[in-house]
């Protein structure tokens, strides 16, 4: 219930027992409003509700229309110092208007053509590419060249200098997720140029980090005893693959390590501590074999997922999309999740759906404020 005193709006909504509008009661609520004072009973609901509410609403945006569009911009718009890079950011259509996919993150399309180089800079801002389809573009984090392919994670924790080179003779486009909206938020964010042109041009087939970092279980000791943000730039799609593909087969010889019948997942991690491999942000590949279906899943914070490999149908909430080949899709705080996968003609031989997924999980598990949950959870 709202009730207006001499133009002055006084929300009733939560409060019990509220005076009868009065002379005096208008005279205490000019009084706030003078001394910029809100009262607790006027805000609770919206404030302090009983389970998470979102600004966010679960959106999908398909790959086609984005390509199309990137691909526009590469004919249009110029890459180069000051724009920085010719990424396109979703809009959750909750948000106003903001290049915000969800409350706390940023998911991009990023398209570099033929030759072209995005200039190099860093930011506090943690950033990770994934790669849904082509190759041929270098990542240069500092000073070490990281070949970008089709199936590849790339982190790339908060105050590394990077730029993005495309040596070849064909386009590409990837997409980026970081942590821009949390950070805008919290008001922490820093940024410096670097060098407008990177004299390294070197197109190695692995990174010095993966030299160094990607043999399973070991670390260099001169650098085991002091984690700092992760040293490993690239983890491989041969590796995701088959990681995923494991967890399937020992299911098939009565072995449970999946996360559920038919529905593998794997989370990358920080090599040295184990945790997840970015300080706010959670990544992890899941595979829903041919006609699988998961059980609706809810947690605090978001997530944006998008489709690898094959199609399916999504829920999320009370909405429902068709999914397939580099479709993005958005799930906002709390709300349920579950994912079928429907394999259709063109889809790869095993007709299993593979999605790729990041989420602002590490920042609730930092606060103590991270829960999960699912129908079975509750019974
Ligand atoms: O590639 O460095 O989508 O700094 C947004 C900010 C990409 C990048 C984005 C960035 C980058
Ligand atoms: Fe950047």
């Amino acid at each position: 219930m709202t009730d207006t005193i001499g133009g002055i709006r006084i929300e009733m909504t939560d409060a019990p027992d509220q005076p009868a509008p009065s002379e005096d009661l208008l005279a205490l609520y000019r009084g706030f409003e003078r001394e910029l004072l809100v009262p607790l009973w006027a805000e609770i609901g919206e404030l302090m509700p009983t389970t998470p509410t979102s600004r966010a609403l679960p959106h999908r945006w398909e790959w086609s229309a984005l390509h199309q569009l990137a691909e526009q911009a590469g004919d249009l718009v110029p890459v180069g110092r000051g724009g920085e890079r010719r990424a396109i950011a979703l809009a959750n259509p909750g948000l106003g208007g903001r290049p915000f996919a969800t409350p706390t993150l940023w998911a991009a399309i990023q398209y570099l053509g033929a030759g072209e180089e995005a200039p190099e800079h860093r930011h506090t801002q943690n950033a990770f590419r994934f790669v849904v389809e082509g190759q041929g573009v270098w990542t240069v984090v500092g000073d070490d060249p990281v070949a970008m392919r089709r199936g590849d994670f790339l982190p790339q924790a908060g105050w590394n200098f990077h730029a993005h080179f495309n040596p070849g003779d064909a386009p590409m486009a990837w997409i980026d997720g970081l942590d821009i909206p949390y950070a805008h938020f919290v008001e922490s964010t820093f940024f410096e140029f670097g060098r407008d042109r990177v004299e390294d041009r070197s197109t190695p087939e692995r990174s010095k980090s993966e030299r160094l970092w990607a043999h399973p279980g070991l670390a260099p000791v001169a650098a085991a005893d002091s984690p700092g943000t992760t040293p490993l730039l690239a983890y491989r799609w041969e590796h995701t693959d088959a990681a995923l593909a494991a967890q399937l087969e020992l299911e098939a010889q009565g072995e449970a390590h999946t996360v559920e019948p038919g529905h593998a997942a794997v989370r990358y991690l920080h090599p040295q501590t184990g945790g997840d491999v970015l300080p706010t942000i959670r990544a992890e590949m899941h595979r829903v074999r041919r006609g699988g279906e998961t059980a609706p899943r809810r947690e605090t914070g978001s997530s944006v997922w998008q489709v690898f490999d094959g199609s399916g149908r999504v829920r999320v909430g009370d909405h429902e999309w068709s999914v397939n080949r580099g479709d993005l899709f958005v799930v906002p705080s709390w709300q349920p999740v579950s994912i079928v996968s429907e394999a259709s003609a063109d889809d790869s031989d095993s007709g299993a759906l593979d999605l790729f997924r990041f989420s602002d999980a590490p920042i609730h598990l930092a606060m103590h404020q991270f829960r999960s949950e699912t129908e079975d959870d509750k019974r």
